[in-house]
């Protein structure tokens, strides 16, 4: 069995113990075919020349890692990637900026990148690429001569074909994903849409088997439910670190009931759409005012756009003033904490929390709401809120799945997983806990590379 070869944008820190998650994950991946090549970014901006790819050996694990220069930065990761493709991926047309000069610089890393890991490359080797910011890595790699197979998994929605044609280069993208052997989705929705868009745009062809003939290519097209490190969760919430942070989370909300929503600072994630419709539970039932507290935890990211502080401003002020009408000498219903935690300290207040609120406007999988599952105690758990456009909704069908643009609904459901009986909080608990442990990260990708090395050019 040839190498395993992972691209995408960040990789692990080589030498830094991983906290867990993806990056376990995708290590153990190298790890388990006997070694291979993690390929990325390193995470540094020079001001003018680039250098080659620096390597860095971890056991049979080499990372490879590559620069980005100033300009590259900014026309690759924060305008193309961030502005354009992040908010179309996201239904977002209103928010992206399509910058001609940003595409070429996108296409040029692309084209950069495609070099230095096709050096890296011997003929047995199978490359799997991550996400969004290398549509087009594996027309690069073939442009450099590379016939083996490539998977690419695509970790952000793919939105219906009238939004992706919004890109102005989507045709261009449509050819660098043909490249691909196998392309992974989150979901059935949007593994449908990229079919649709193929169909609709390219002409193409769906064979009996389900693959898409397209560009003079045979690829496929499938949905890989990306899942989390359930049973690791688990017993994080159990552990010393997960029970201590309940304990003291505890102590301070003494008998009211959690509720918590963990999510990066990102429009995307609805954090405003949800502190309104908790501000609107309080506002609709004045019994629950002395009896629950809403814990937020949502770290700002990518703080330099100017988006995001917007964002940061508005939910500074949303949170003001709902805690301003209903806090009391000794009560504050509403928590916002800007700042990161480590797992097992979430995941001990995830174990603590009555309600799991997980009301993203669109999200490719979203973690958390697998992660708030499986840290439940069984004989007590806590009820997911989910939103029906989180990926995670196609398999978590017994949580209370809102609308999360439904004010009222959501709120209504806040109220209902409050009071909701015990009987039937473990039933729904019992469906959700079943399909995050079986299908969990490592299901995930050995269902992919099984796929990938089925997938073979054709
Ligand atoms: P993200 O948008 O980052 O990822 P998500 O799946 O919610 O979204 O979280 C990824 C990881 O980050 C989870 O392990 C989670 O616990 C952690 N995390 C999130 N918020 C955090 C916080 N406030 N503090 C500490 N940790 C936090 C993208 C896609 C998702 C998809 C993932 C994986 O946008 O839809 O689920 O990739 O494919």
């Amino acid at each position: 069995m040839g190498r395993l070869i992972i691209a995408s944008n960040r990789t692990a820190t080589p030498g830094v113990p991983r906290a867990g998650g993806l990056a376990v994950a995708l290590k153990d991946a190298l790890d388990e075919r006997g070694g291979g090549v993690w390929f990325g970014w390193s995470g540094e901006i020079l001001d003018r020349e680039t250098r080659g790819v620096r390597l860095f050996a971890e056991g049979n694990v080499d990372f490879a890692l590559a620069d980005l220069t100033q300009e590259e930065h900014e026309g690759y990761y924060l305008g193309y990637a961030n502005d354009a493709l992040w908010p179309v991926f996201h239904y977002r047309v209103d928010l992206a900026r399509f910058d001609e000069g940003a595409f070429e610089v996108y296409e040029s890393v692309n084209r950069r990148f495609g070099r230095l890991l096709s050096q890296l490359l011997r003929p047995e080797d199978v490359v799997w690429v991550h996400d969004y910011h290398f549509l087009l890595l594996g027309r690069e790699l073939r442009h450099n001569g590379w016939r083996g197979p490539i998977g690419f998994f695509l970790h952000v929605p793919f939105p219906a074909p009238e939004v992706f044609t919004a890109l102005p280069h989507h045709y261009r993208l449509a050819h660098g994903l043909a490249e691909f052997d196998l392309l992974g989705f989150q979901t059935k929705r949007d593994t449908a849409n990229f079919r649709r868009y193929m169909v609709e745009h390219h002409g193409a062809a769906v064979l009996e088997d389900g693959r898409i003939r397209v560009f003079g290519r045979t690829i496929r097209a499938e949905a890989f439910p990306i899942g989390t490190d359930a049973e690791d969760i688990a017993a994080l919430a159990m552990g010393v670190q997960g029970v201590a942070s309940a304990q003291r989370l505890g102590r301070i909300i003494e008998n009211r009931a959690l509720v918590v929503g963990v999510d990066r600072l990102d429009y995307s994630k609805g954090l405003l759409q949800k502190v309104q419709a908790f501000g609107r539970m309080l506002d609709d039932n004045e019994e629950m005012r002395e009896r629950v507290t809403f814990l937020q935890i949502a770290p700002p990211s990518r703080e330099t756009v100017e988006t995001y502080q917007d964002l940061r401003d508005q939910l500074d002020r949303l949170v003001g003033r709902i805690n301003s009408d209903y806090s009391d000498i000794d009560t504050t219903p509403i928590r916002y904490l800007a700042r990161g935690y480590p797992r097992e300290v979430l995941a001990g207040i995830y174990r603590l929390a009555r309600a799991g609120l997980v009301t993203p406007l669109y999200d490719g999988m979203n973690l958390v709401a697998k992660e708030y599952v499986a840290a439940q105690d069984p004989e007590d758990p806590g009820v997911l809120v989910l939103s029906e456009f989180a990926g995670a909704a196609e398999q978590l069908s017994t949580a209370l799945l809102v609308n999360p643009h439904d004010t009222a609904g959501v709120a209504a459901n806040i109220r209902r997983a409050l009071e909701m009986p015990l009987d039937e909080r473990k039933e729904r608990w019992q469906v959700l806990h079943e399909a995050v442990t079986r299908e969990d990260i490592a299901w995930w990708r050995r269902r992919f590379l099984d796929a990938l090395d089925e997938a073979r050019p054709a």
